[in-house]
């Protein structure tokens, strides 16, 4: 089972890499790899077991960050963050952001990430809309249309698979300061 021991802080060099593209079909061990990822982000989300394992709640997570340089990513958002769209979960493998908005959106609280022990104040500016193409676990290439809050997600964890972090892309001179076409995201609830 993943829990934080297993996850990689700022400072790590695994986490400034350019991780390497997984071969398809995927091995059992990429498919366990995958599913292992997926297991720590439910967990984490669910009050008992966050509290019993103590793990910091996540809506993704990044193979790079478990010390793996592989282009695999799992996402899972919670219900209560999507609109209309239906929720978001699965495992990306080999992700490729095939269109991305000229409009941004950034999260009002700014990022956090699994990897960075402390707070960084600031907008991160991401595309509002990506359509992504990836591999699945059942080697199903799945082609997806994001908006919003599974976009900010789903870029953040593609980063990590390039060694960017999400405070790579904070205006040093004024980390509030918003485009004109950046939209602020509304809280949710
Ligand atoms: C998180 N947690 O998941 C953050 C961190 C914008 O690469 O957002 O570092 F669990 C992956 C509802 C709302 C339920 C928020 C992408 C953030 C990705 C993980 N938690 C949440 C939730 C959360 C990072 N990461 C603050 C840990
Ligand atoms: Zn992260």
């Amino acid at each position: 089972m993943i829990t934080m021991e297993d996850i990689i802080r700022e400072g790590h060099p695994a986490l400034r890499q350019r991780a390497k593209k997984v071969e398809i079909p995927i091995s059992q061990d990429v498919k366990d790899l995958g599913q292992e990822m997926m297991t720590f982000l439910v967990n984490s989300q669910d009050p008992e077991l966050s509290e019993k394992y103590d793990l910091r709640a996540g809506v993704g997570l990044a193979a790079p960050q478990i010390d793996q340089g592989l282009r695999i990513a799992a996402v899972h958002i919670p219900d209560e963050y999507e609109d209309d769209s239906p929720i978001f979960s699965d495992v990306l493998i080999n992700p490729i952001i095939k269109r991305q908005s000229v409009k941004k959106a950034a999260l009002p609280t700014g990022e956090g990430c699994l990897s960075v022990d402390r707070e960084v104040p600031g907008y991160v500016a991401r595309s509002k809309r990506i359509t992504i193409e990836y591999t699945d676990l059942n080697n199903q290439v799945q082609k997806v249309k994001l908006n919003d809050y599974s976009a900010v997600v789903v870029q953040h964890e593609i980063d990590h698979l390039n060694g960017i972090m999400f405070y790579d892309h904070i205006n040093e001179e004024d980390p509030f300061y918003l485009d004109s076409d950046t939209e602020l995201l509304e809280f949710e609830d």
